[in-house]
């Protein structure tokens, strides 16, 4: 019996920047894009030559004693490696040197140099290996936030997340299945900030998540040369099915004021979420002025409100943002002028 409702990822073949803008990036959806020029790296990038190109270069790294990383039991710890030698470890299953044990799994992320301040950029981490990846031009120069390096051993699970920003995934070598969940599904999701606590998303457990089976899973498996387009807000999953080298672009969607200045990752809320959140943080400590029977008839009230204010499907719609409503008393400041 199938878990959830599962969706493959349409596949759109030969796609050029005026298609991608027409037909697939207004639709906000997952779109698997095959045949987009990628440069020569889908030739190039063997362990021997990104050994030799990326050099010894120190990297940050995921090692992990179990391939399924679990960011609530921290199974994996950070290491220092030379890039050279980072990639041939991941490359193999077995290591004669390790950190944890022998069958360890590695994970990398690149990172900027101020990892603090600085987005990851190919091109300033690694500019011999950039020379190779082509950034497909789906999006405007100044638009452009990171290119990230994502390497992972075989077997490598990357626990669900969402990013704030536009993505493109690209994959270079070796076979990835991607699992995606729609922003929509995010509380059948059980979000602990911007990851799912559901970390076996295949066979989860059902007692401690039982509205998991609410979510769409949509999937894909992405082949050497595929690149998905990840909309910002979009939950996803990696599971490396062979040792892999991928590069993910992220790009600004929203007006660039609308991001955190302070955000190197490419996570962190858009500014008016966070003052948003904050205020549902204060509206809830003054209901606890209050005792439970009005808190709980109150904060009924309000749900309906936000939903009904903000939702875009089933319960609101455009009527609903014009009504005069009748949930909760409307301020002046809260109505459009
Ligand atoms: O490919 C991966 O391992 C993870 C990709 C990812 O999280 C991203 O592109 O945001």
């Amino acid at each position: 019996m199938e878990l959830q409702e599962k969706i493959h990822v349409p596949i759109f073949c030969g796609v050029d920047r005026d298609v991608f803008l027409r037909d697939i990036y207004p639709q906000r959806r997952p779109a698997l894009l095959r045949g987009v020029c990628l440069g020569s790296c889908l030739d190039k990038w063997t362990v021997e030559y990104l050994g030799q190109k990326g050099g010894d270069k120190e990297v940050k790294i995921h090692v992990s004693t179990v391939p399924r990383m679990d960011f609530l039991r921290k199974n994996f710890a950070y290491k220092t490696l030379p890039f050279n030698e980072f990639v041939k470890r991941a490359s193999e299953t077995k290591h004669s040197d390790f950190f944890l044990c022998e069958d360890e799994s590695y994970y990398l992320r690149s990172l900027g140099e101020d990892v603090r301040k600085e987005p990851a950029d190919l091109s300033k981490q690694f500019p011999d290996l950039a020379e190779d990846f082509h950034i497909p031009r789906f999006f405007n120069p100044d638009q452009f936030f990171s290119s990230v390096f994502r390497i992972s051993s075989c077997g490598l699970q990357l626990w669900t997340h969402y990013d704030v920003m536009d993505n493109l995934l690209a994959q270079v070598t070796g076979m990835k299945r991607v699992v995606l969940y729609s922003p929509q599904d995010a509380l059948h999701l059980y979000l602990s900030g911007d990851k799912s606590e559901v970390l076996d998303i295949d066979a989860p457990d059902l007692k401690q998540f039982p509205d998991f089976v609410k979510a769409k899973r949509y999937e894909c498996v992405l082949e050497p040369g595929d690149l998905l387009f990840i909309p910002a807000l979009w939950f996803h999953n990696t599971l490396a099915l062979q040792f892999g080298v991928g590069v993910n672009v992220f790009w600004r969607h929203l007006p660039t004021d609308s991001y955190d200045k302070k955000d190197p990752y490419g996570n962190k809320d858009p500014v008016a979420a966070t003052r948003a959140l904050q205020a549902v943080e204060r509206a809830l400590h003054i209901l606890d002025e209050l005792p439970p029977d009005y808190r709980d008839f109150y904060g009924r009230r309000m749900i309906q409100r936000i939903q009904k204010r903000t939702y875009c499907d089933g319960l609101s719609g455009s009527d609903a943002r014009e009504d005069s409503d009748t949930t909760l008393p409307s301020s002046p400041s809260t109505k459009p002028g």
